[in-house]
């Protein structure tokens, strides 16, 4: 099995480390969407990373695909409780976490482009989702060690991962300051191996 993807992103980011946290072995296929070389609409008609393939040569995407995909083929480390109610709380959280992502990733990308097509009202509407999105973030998990409680799980994995790539790309945010539970849940996050390997790298 491949999983295909960049360095970056924290939805590839997601992956990799529910797959350690999981011990499913597979090759990882560094590939930036955004290259002039990129295969990846040879795998996802969207273009878009991350992207699963299976033995057999088809493709899973998205991210909540491919997790959903390792919880069910590897019966260690769960991350996703079996049950519907704390199952779906979970993906309610990842929901939440992979939300921030795709507000913060469009901010990066409208600022790529030259200031005079930069369209600062629309950089000021993702950056309110991102900041509402921690806000409740912090807010949910309270006084938790983890996100839905005692135990580690997916919840924790996408919310690590949105909380690295706000780190990566807007060091300027300062959510650890505003949101001093959530910096103690990274720091936790950031003990563990499958966090440390996957740091994002430009
Ligand atoms: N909902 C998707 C989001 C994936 C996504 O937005 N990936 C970005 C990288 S962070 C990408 O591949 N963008 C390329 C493009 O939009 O053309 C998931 O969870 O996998």
């Amino acid at each position: 099995m491949k999983l295909i993807g960049s360095l970056t992103s924290p939805f590839v980011r997601k992956v990799r480390i529910v797959a350690a946290e999981k011990f499913v072995e597979y090759e990882f296929v560094v590939d930036t969407p955004w290259s002039e070389e990129t295969q990846v609409p040879n795998f996802n008609p969207l273009g878009k990373v991350p992207v699963w393939v299976l033995d057999d040569g088809k493709t899973l995407f998205d991210s909540r695909v491919i997790v959903e995909y390792l919880e069910h083929v590897s019966p260690v480390g769960h991350l996703l409780p079996k049950d519907a109610r704390p199952r779906i709380a979970v993906k309610r959280w990842e929901a939440l976490a992979d939300g921030v992502c795709d507000a913060a990733a469009l901010v990066f990308l409208e600022r790529k482009r030259p200031a005079s097509k930069q369209d600062a009202d629309w950089i000021k509407r993702q950056l309110s989702k991102v900041d509402a999105g921690l806000k409740m973030m912090s807010d949910d998990l309270g006084n938790q060690n983890w996100c839905t409680g005692e135990f580690f799980c997916l919840a924790d994995v996408a919310v690590g991962c949105a909380l690295g790539y706000l780190n990566f790309r807007f060091p300027e945010i300062d959510w650890r300051r505003q949101h001093p539970k959530l910096s103690e849940l990274f720091d936790r996050m950031m003990q563990r191996p499958a966090f440390k390997d996957t740091v994002p790298v430009a």
